[in-house]
């Protein structure tokens, strides 16, 4: 290739412009940008709760919980993806009746109130992405993330009201289910 062949592909020439370049690369900004725009609008609404997926506990559910990156924990937890019965390994017969199974392990979890607890998400699947959702006992979603496929999510997880709330899997339903128990705080 020459350079000029090299320019004349980044500038075209006034007198050949290359209307079809330009216009690939006009659609291909939109749909960068709609992608972008629509990614953006996932990542950060969170007061209508279930519809709007991956968000943070929101300036109504912080009350309740608040989740950081990086804190200090008085408590580390690893919580699994397991696969109890995938096309992979498990049987064909409850793989045809249930189709594939997963569940987070373990399933319960207690922690006391106010004292922040490290939990962190490993998704052991190659090929199954997994989320993780904390409902309080209406099926408020309080916050939602992704567990991409063979990752791990680590946040500091800090409830401020005791009592039991719920976490799932939306991916997986109705089965990649799971219970916090929020205690009262420690006695010292
Ligand atoms: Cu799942």
């Amino acid at each position: 290739m020459t350079s000029q062949h090299s320019d004349s592909f980044f500038h075209p020439h006034p007198k050949h412009p290359s209307r079809s370049y330009t216009a690939a690369v006009c659609a291909a900004v939109v749909v960068l940008a709609s992608a972008w725009a629509a990614y953006s609008a996932e990542s950060t609404t969170g007061a209508s709760g279930v519809a709007a997926r991956y968000f943070m506990p929101d300036a109504a559910s912080s009350r309740i919980l608040t989740v950081a990156k990086s804190e200090t924990a008085a408590a580390s937890i690893v919580v699994l993806t397991e696969a109890v019965a995938v096309k992979e390994t498990g049987p064909k017969a409850t793989i045809a009746h249930f189709g594939e199974v997963y569940a987070f392990s373990p399933s319960f979890i207690a922690i006391h109130r106010d004292e922040p607890a490290r939990i962190t998400l490993w998704n052991l699947q190659p090929d199954d992405e997994h989320d993780f959702m904390i409902e309080d006992r209406s099926g408020h979603a309080l916050m939602h993330l992704r567990m991409l496929p063979l990752s791990k999510t680590s946040y500091v997880y800090t409830f401020h009201r005791e009592g039991l709330f719920d976490f799932r899997c939306a991916v997986h339903q109705p089965e990649m289910n799971g219970q916090i128990l929020v205690l009262p705080p420690r006695a010292n």
